[in-house]
């Protein structure tokens, strides 16, 4: 239960104002006002009750590096103004911010690492259930990786790529990432070369921050961004291109698909499965294993009539939506909402934005909450561990869990909302060049002939610090409005979803040139291009589109914004788009206001150095207007009419 001193604040509020105050998505305030019923607390709760948060915090001004400390600077200059070893305010946010960025690099990398390590397991047998499934991607990238493929087998070339990849995470000396050498367009390479900040294996720049972090190191705010810098590049063009590549390779490359999206995907008469985490390594299988006769016969034994429904939560949802069409139940903040339904047999889970609360949450209720991989334990939930190799086995083993827990629904507990939304995702890059006719000769004109403006990249997580979805779709559709592409992921992707933004018909909410083009492509103004992954994707396509026009990515009319980022992982996929030239939003401010040394490297020194630089505007609608004067000012760089 909620403290008692939540409820004294929230009583000032009625409850149904909190309910609406924190989300734009309605489901929320029918599940709050459940939750409370039910005597459940949520993270809205939990936000509550950490007001006020520590301001040395937000301010990223604390250090506890080593145990001389922790210290911490008085952002008012009466108290200290240096930590006992004498680390200055610039010093000690800057090393917190690039640890932030090493947390999120290592995150995606090591997601890419499990699945390069299927990709190895494939020719020696050892992974029987996984094949290459997308041949020609297979072997572009190993084109790309330099490995020879002439008059090899498949699983020869699959063998080569997969020692290339994984020595990409540790190999010794100084030579760039191969990713990088083959996907980065070589105007980027020249300059990152320049700066000294071309990544050489994505583990070593990981471990090289957490050195250069380390009490009596680096000091130097400069130097310690420049390293954030590297290892931001190892993630974007390195570990999460690797874990896009890969889960394209074995499950497919993603092509234009219906489904649906929010709570209102749960069923009543079926066995409900929420797949929540990352790897799409896990929930393919799981959705496979929910497909197997035995399981759906068991589960209409168990009173199940309509069968087993797997949908997904947040990313590993945005993997299986892209992929086989699974409807999408919501984005991080409704993870807890979907147990409070209690209609939800089992949560699966693999990494990453899975709340550790869901385990408490589940113990209100039937819902089974399981684990799957040894690097992600949670007290109270159960742990069946994941075997990649008897992967369909071991999925089934986990379904016929949640079919086995289907009896202990209680029926006077159960509320579904009714809302879900229909939408078209999985526009890869691959899907939007078909789209296109095969050639980025469309997109190009539209963009010089000013019928589409610019393009926006949006990306990241949901955050109880601002109203839920309602930067993501405010922000969205004034871009659109102002004629400007938006492409995504992540949980901004399953904000869109809900709220009708993919759906080909939200081309009415375009400007008029922006309109024409979708209605005549017949695609939403809005595209989904996936998980935090994939963000990658968006950098193969600027990197496709600068090289078709001749141009660095930092010379085209592209802006890309996280509008309310909570995951480490977006502060390093926001500090690639930025050293990949990308002028770059966030809605929600990280903690480097406690320097000015710093914030001046962010959002003004980057732009000299790498082309692209931070701007933080909690408002979309300012936010917004400021992106499409970017874009004004890069289209008359470029010559191009207003
Ligand atoms: Fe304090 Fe320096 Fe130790 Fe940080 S590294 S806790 S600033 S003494
Ligand atoms: S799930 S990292 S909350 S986008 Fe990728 Fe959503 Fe952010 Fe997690």
């Amino acid at each position: 239960m909620p403290e008692e001193r939540i409820y004294e604040r929230l009583m000032k509020a009625s409850r149904k104002e909190f309910y609406r105050s924190v989300s734009m998505d309605s489901t929320v305030e029918q599940l709050l006002e459940k939750a409370e019923k039910d005597g459940v607390e949520t993270a809205w709760h939990r936000f509550l009750a950490q007001q006020p948060q520590c301001g040395f915090g937000q301010l990223g001004v604390c250090c506890r590096n080593c145990n001389m400390g922790p210290c911490r600077i008085d952002p008012f200059g009466y108290g200290p103004q240096k930590g006992v070893c004498g680390a200055t305010a610039d010093t000690i946010v800057a090393r917190n911010l690039i640890r932030m960025i090493a947390a999120g690099a290592a995150a995606h990398s090591d997601h890419a690492r499990d699945i390069a390590e299927v990709l190895a397991a494939i020719p020696e047998g050892r992974a029987k259930d996984y094949k290459i499934t997308d041949e020609a991607k297979l072997m572009d990238l190993a084109k790309r990786l330099g490995v020879d493929v002439e008059g090899k087998e498949l699983n020869d070339v699959a063998k080569e790529v997969a020692e290339v990849l994984l020595m990409e995470f540790g190999k010794p000396g100084e030579e760039p990432l191969k990713l990088v050498e083959g996907y980065a367009p070589e105007k980027r390479r020249k300059i990152w070369e320049k700066v000294g900040v071309m990544p050489r294996a994505i583990d070593r720049e990981v471990v090289e921050i957490m050195h250069r972090t380390h009490m009596g190191v680096d000091a130097d705010p400069l130097s310690l961004i420049a390293q954030g810098i590297r290892a931001s590049l190892g993630d974007g063009w390195g570990g999460s291109l690797m874990a896009t590549l890969l889960s394209d390779i074995l499950l497919g490359t993603p092509k234009p698909v219906k489904s649906i999206a929010n709570l209102g995907v749960l069923r009543e008469d079926a066995v409900n499965i929420v797949v929540h985490g990352h790897n799409p390594i896990l929930s393919s299988k799981v959705v496979e294993a929910a497909r197997d006769p035995e399981l759906l016969e068991l589960a209409k034994k168990a009173g199940a009539s309509g069968g087993i429904n797997v949908v997904g939560m947040c990313c590993t949802g945005n993997e299986v939506l892209m992929r086989y069409g699974i409807p999408i139940a919501g984005n991080m903040l409704q993870q807890e909402l979907a147990i409070i339904t209690g209609a939800v047999e089992a949560v699966i889970v693999d990494y990453q934005c899975i709340m550790p609360a869901i385990a408490n949450v589940a113990s209100c209720y039937h819902t089974k909450v399981i684990t799957t991989e040894p690097k992600a334990h949670m007290p109270g939930a159960i742990h069946i561990e994941f075997d990649k190799e008897n992967a369909l086995e071991t999925a089934k083993k986990i379904v016929r869990v949640a079919v086995e827990n289907f009896p202990n629904r209680v029926k006077e507990r159960v509320f579904i909302p009714k809302e879900k939304m229909e939408l078209v995702a999985g526009f890869s890059v691959e899907a939007i060049l078909e789209a296109l006719g095969g050639t980025l000769d469309p997109l190009a004109e539209a963009l010089k002939s000013g019928k589409i403006k610019g393009v926006a990249g949006i990306v990241g997580c949901v955050n109880p610090k601002v109203r839920h979805d309602y930067s993501h779709v405010t922000l969205t559709k004034e871009l659109i409005k102002n004629d400007i592409l938006v492409v995504g992921t992540g949980c901004w992707a399953i904000a869109m979803s809900k709220h009708g933004l993919f759906k080909p018909e939200a081309a009415e909410l375009a400007g008029p040139g922006l309109k024409e083009i979708c209605k005549s492509l017949g695609i939403p103004p809005a595209l989904h291009m996936g998980s935090c992954v994939d963000c990658s994707r968006m950098l193969i396509a600027l990197a496709a589109l600068a090289d078709h026009l001749g141009v660095d990515i930092s010379d085209l009319p592209a802006v890309g914004s996280a509008p309310e980022w909570m995951s480490e992982k977006a502060v390093s996929i926001g500090t690639y788009f930025v050293s990949s030239g990308v002028f770059t939003h966030l809605g929600t401010v990280p903690p480097v206001l406690g320097s000015k040394g710093v914030v001046e490297i962010l959002t003004d020194k980057a732009e000299d150095l790498v082309g692209g630089k931070f701007y933080v505007e909690p408002d979309p609608i300012k936010a917004a207007q400021t992106m499409i004067q970017v874009i004004k000012e890069k289209r008359k760089k470029l010559g191009w009419p207003e």
